[in-house]
């Protein structure tokens, strides 16, 4: 049987999910930057392990000559959602890049068609172009899209199957099955109540924002200023802290903002 040169024929693929992370993570920063809500939330991305492929190859029947074009999740990139409301969205980011820089070779729907074992997820192949050390090369790649409530039951599951080796026992593949039908109400009552997370978690990020900048006021003025008031602001801040008043914040934090004007601070 012929000898795989491993190093090398899984350099194209170490680079697709290099190249792939980091262009579908810049896309989610620009969605921030922007102050616009980024359908995912994460990104990772991993290379098969040569024990995986070839038990893949194994249980597909695939000759040695066939494997990096039989097996098309060698080079995996994994989009997770916090919301099952922005799969869709990011379903369309990468259908965006279609002819691009990538081809969209198929798509399978684990979300609505959910597998016998309780897997739901949303997977692309696609093809991707990489000019590596070693010349130019096509990959396959499979995108996966999920929610952090689909991944953490998948990465459960995909443990016990390894525990098991495959043959998961009768009980616990139906807790399992179970366990999956929460997953999906979980997402389902998450997105009904979408925008009020979203209100909360920018309200919390606001409040932060806010403290970070009383904070850095006082210590500006503390320093350049030496004014010997700044310790009662200083004090005052952590007593309008507590009272937990937004509005009371920001008056104060307006004030220290005069006071950095007239002190030159
Ligand atoms: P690993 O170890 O995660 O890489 P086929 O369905 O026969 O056309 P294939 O490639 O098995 O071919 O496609 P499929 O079913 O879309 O599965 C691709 C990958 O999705 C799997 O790769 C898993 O990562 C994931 N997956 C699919 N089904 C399940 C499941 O029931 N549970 C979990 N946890 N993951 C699943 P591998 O190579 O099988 O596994």
């Amino acid at each position: 049987m012929e000898i795989i040169n491993w190093d090398e024929k899984l350099l194209p693929y170490a680079q697709t999910v290099n190249e792939l992370t980091v262009k579908l993570e810049n896309l989610s920063l620009g969605f921030q930057k922007l102050d616009k809500q980024s359908p995912i939330e994460r990104v990772v991305g991993r290379v098969k392990s040569i024990s995986s492929i070839i038990e893949k190859a194994k249980r597909k029947e695939i000759p040695n000559d066939r494997i990096f074009e039989d097996i098309e999740d060698i080079a995996g990139v994994r989009i997770i959602c916090r919301f099952i409301g922005d799969i869709e969205r990011a379903i369309s980011l990468v259908r965006e890049r279609d002819t691009r820089d990538i081809s969209i070779i198929k798509e399978r729907d684990y979300i609505t068609n959910i597998k016998p074992s309780g897997y739901r997820s949303y997977h692309m192949i696609v093809r991707y172009p990489v000019i590596t050390a070693f010349g130019y090369f096509e990959t396959l790649c499979e995108i996966q899209i999920r929610t952090l409530s689909m991944d953490f039951w998948a990465t459960v599951e995909h443990s016990l199957r390894y525990k098991y080796k495959g043959n998961i026992p009768r009980h616990i593949q139906e807790r399992l099955i179970t366990t999956s039908e929460a997953s999906a109400m979980l997402d389902n009552e998450m997105n009904e109540i979408r925008e009020d997370i979203l209100d909360a978690q920018s309200l919390v990020d606001r409040r932060a924002e806010l403290i970070d900048e009383i904070l850095k006021n006082i210590q500006v003025l503390h320093y350049n200023s030496k004014l010997k008031q700044v310790e009662e602001l200083n004090n005052e801040f952590y007593e309008i802290y507590e009272s937990g008043s937004a509005e009371r914040l920001m008056e104060f934090n307006r004030q220290l903002k005069l006071m950095r004007e007239i002190y030159r601070a």
